[in-house]
């Protein structure tokens, strides 16, 4: 059902007034055109220091972390997989109590929750459905590189068909993963949030709008990042930025919108073949004409979806 969203206070972020505050400080032990710590630090540069954020396991933890070193400049806590979504509630939860109490006055900080997409597809997803039904205002992100990367590139529900990873190996007897990337954004859609959004690296004052709508709106937020991981997919570090870009311009990663129910979808002008973006990465390197056609057809087929969900509320924008 829609539902009329507001986005009190939202301060809109153009080149001019870019924050210089970090938040996430340099120094950290990402791997060289990690996708995942561009879209973290951008993230938090949109929302600022006034801010607490529960981070579940996976290589953001790990690299931000590692004891007695860290890179946060605000409050952070380390979660397991599982209760990312639970911690973030209870810490919601507890500053609204202390607030009522009179203990803490004012601006109330922003409550964010991060996970990969193992944690938040597979292992953490019970937690977060609990979390976007119960209502709690904090914004969960899930940067998605596309499979476990900290353990070793294990296939995640959020690996593309025909991708090899160490647990869907491409060989003679197989094409990689099996099976098409779990819809992850329509998951937390089906809950009826006031705001769902995806966004990538590649389009920086995108992504740190959308973060600052999702900070700003009342009640759950949940933005899904495109973030690559040159180390699981076998691509050039200094290409990470450009394979984001033709994730986006290929269909491949659409970037939309879902505010009240209501789904906004940039559209791609003239979208790229999907085989250029799949050239760039090793990980698809085995698959042949037959196998690029059946990805182009489902790519195809989900965005002619949301290209319906979208004309179904009239907000179809041409890209600019
Ligand atoms: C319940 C549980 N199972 C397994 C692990 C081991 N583990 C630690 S990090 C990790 C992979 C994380 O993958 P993802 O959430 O996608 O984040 P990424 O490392 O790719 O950023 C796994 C399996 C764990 N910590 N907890
Ligand atoms: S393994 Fe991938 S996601 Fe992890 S730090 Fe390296 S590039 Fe980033």
């Amino acid at each position: 059902m829609h539902k009329e969203i507001q986005f009190p206070g939202f301060k809109k972020i153009t080149a001019k007034n870019m924050p210089w505050d970090k938040v996430v400080a340099s120094g950290h032990r990402a791997c060289q055109g990690c996708g995942e710590i561009l879209a973290m630090g951008m993230v938090m540069k949109a929302v600022g220091r006034d801010a607490i954020v529960a981070n579940a396991t996976g290589c953001m933890e790990i690299v931000t972390s590692p004891y007695p070193q860290s890179a946060w400049e605000c409050p952070w806590i380390h979660v397991a997989f599982e209760n990312t979504g639970a911690v973030a509630s209870g810490i919601e939860a507890g500053l609204k109590a202390l607030h009522r109490k009179g203990r803490v006055q004012g601006e109330m900080p922003s409550v964010i929750a991060f996970g990969g997409d193992g944690a938040t597809a597979d292992i953490g997803l019970q937690s977060l459905s609990g979390a976007l039904e119960r209502g709690h205002n904090f914004v969960y992100v899930c940067l998605d590189n596309e499979a476990y990367m900290n353990t070793g590139i294990q296939r995640s529900s959020s690996t593309p068909w025909g991708a090899s990873t160490t647990t869907s190996p491409a060989g003679s007897k197989s094409k990689g993963q099996r099976t098409f990337k779990k819809n992850m954004p329509a998951i937390a859609a089906a809950h009826d949030i006031p705001y769902v959004a995806t966004a990538s690296p590649a389009f920086h004052l995108d992504l740190m709008n959308k973060v600052r709508k999702a900070v700003s709106v009342e009640g759950p937020a949940y933005l899904h990042i495109y973030s690559p991981c040159p180390t699981g997919w076998r691509c050039k570090p200094e290409q990470s930025i450009e394979v984001a870009k033709l994730a986006v311009t290929s269909k491949v990663f659409p970037l939309y919108e879902v505010i009240g129910g209501e789904w906004h979808l940039k559209k791609t002008a003239k979208p790229k073949p999907v085989e250029e973006y799949l050239k760039t990465q090793r990980r698809f390197r085995h698959l042949t004409p037959d196998d690029i056609a059946i990805i182009q057809e489902h790519v195809d087929w989900e965005y002619a979806r949301l290209e319906r969900l979208a004309a179904m509320t009239d907000s179809v924008e041409d890209e600019e």
